[in-house]
């Protein structure tokens, strides 16, 4: 009988953060006094992050690649129950991802009850299930070379609307409550696909879909730019989302990856619109810096993401109708251990909210309304540039976790146990490839 596998233990998180608690509480006091200075209470902020969650995506745990390479690290997740085993790691250790977004029909398995069940036990639930028409299985009838749901060729949407459909019961059984659905459809040449058309099948497609949603699910629509598809994409921009999203109902709803937009392009307006107009579903979190997706969540643009939580935070406070947007992350990590990278994702997507929650919000509207365009920049600019790293320690501390989770992880040596443990098998693709 092989031994049990490695996992870290609460004594080990407890004297690491033996050794670290008195500083924190430190600089905790000395912000407390900072922010109560502007009116702000420390402890309900704490109270306020520890509250806040982002699902993480279980294809996220595995080496990510580009279309030149993947080189996969050592110790990767073979199958979803060791994606799941490290899900529970990631929340262990920060606390802010107490869910898992899984892929269909990459997390596949023959025991959902016994998947909830494992996930369960490490603390995770399930979050919005992504479907996949953007590659072809194994023993696959039809192929999705030229699209899916929006193929010229009934018989192949027919294939991908019975996926979508599969992936719903799948979620049904996990205990997930939404789809997420992007399409990989588009065209690389002009002329090669008549564009009318093409969304005309998207949405008699996604009306099927739609219709198979269970009375208290809904399906979040996500747009993309570009890639794979060079030249046109059937759902390239929010207001083709948008537009889809109307027309199917009020069960359908717009997901925003950050990385899916032309460059510079104002993110945190869209989401101002989708919220105005009760159409926002929530985000796939990640950065980009040219037209890339897939890099780490506020390592590049920070001040945009404080900008996007700027405008959630905004909209919770005015209790906006309809406004109850899904966190997950999207990211690929192609260079570092996916474990530190969502661990330190979660962390960079709290730290945009607590400084968010620390904009005088009526101090920013009195500047708007006299028209004092440097004193309301400079309000967020404050609350961009305080360092609230000790409010998210207390918050992890107090939801036992740890008080730097990649230092503990680090120290614990899980990967390197993993690495023993997971011999690779030949041809798993771990994450995205
Ligand atoms: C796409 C899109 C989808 C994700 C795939 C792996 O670019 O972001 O959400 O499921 O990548
Ligand atoms: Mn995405
Ligand atoms: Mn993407």
């Amino acid at each position: 009988m092989s031994a049990a596998p490695f996992a870290i233990s609460r004594d080990f998180v407890a004297a690491h953060n033996a050794r670290l608690e008195a500083a924190i509480v430190e600089d905790y006091q000395a912000l407390s006094r900072a922010l109560a200075r502007r009116g702000f209470e420390a402890e309900a902020l704490v109270g306020e992050i520890m509250r806040f969650s982002v699902a993480i995506p279980t294809w996220g745990v595995g080496t990510g690649g580009t279309r030149f390479a993947r080189f996969p690290g050592p110790g990767e997740p073979r199958n979803v129950f060791e994606k799941i085993e490290d899900c529970g790691v990631i929340q262990q250790l920060a606390r802010a991802t107490p869910a898992i977004s899984p892929h269909i029909p990459w997390d596949k398995t023959s025991d959902y009850a016994a998947l909830r069940e494992t996930a369960a036990q490490l603390g995770l639930g399930f979050d919005a299930v992504n479907s996949n028409t953007f590659q072809d299985q194994p023993g696959q009838a039809l192929s999705y070379k030229f699209g899916s749901l929006s193929h010229a060729d009934a018989a192949v949407r027919a294939q991908a609307i019975a996926h979508n459909i599969e992936c719903i019961e799948i979620g049904r059984a996990l205990g997930s409550k939404a789809l997420t659905v992007w399409i990989a459809d588009g065209s690389n040449f002009a002329g090669q696909s008549n564009l009318t058309k093409a969304l005309d099948r998207y949405l008699a497609a996604m009306s099927e879909v739609y219709r198979a949603l269970p009375a208290d699910w809904r399906v979040f629509i996500e747009h993309k730019l570009y890639e794979p598809a060079f030249y046109s994409t059937v759902i390239s921009d929010w207001g083709t989302s948008f537009a889809a999203a109307q027309e199917l109902g009020p069960k359908a709803l717009c997901l925003v990856d950050l990385g899916h937009h032309a460059p510079s392009v104002n993110i945190e307006q869209i989401v101002a619109r989708l919220i105005r107009f009760k159409k926002l579903a929530g985000f796939h979190f990640n950065d980009s810096k040219y037209g890339d997706d897939d890099l780490d969540s506020g390592s590049t643009a920070p001040f945009r993401l404080f900008l996007v939580f700027n405008e959630l935070v905004d909209a919770a406070r005015r209790r906006a109708k309809g406004f109850a947007p899904a966190y997950m992350i999207d990211q690929s990590h192609n260079v570092t251990d996916p474990i530190e990278s969502l661990m330190q994702s979660a962390i960079e997507l709290q730290r945009a909210y607590a400084q968010a929650l620390i904009v005088d919000r009526a101090r920013l509207a009195a500047a708007q309304e006299a028209n004092d365009a440097l004193g309301a920049h400079l309000e967020l600019k404050r609350a961009f540039t305080a360092d609230v790293s000790p409010l998210l320690a207390v918050a992890r501390l107090r939801s036992g976790g740890a008080i730097a989770p990649i230092e503990a992880y680090r120290a614990s040596k899980y990967r390197a146990h993993k690495a023993k443990e997971r011999p690779p098998v030949a041809g798993t693709s771990a994450g995205i490839v």
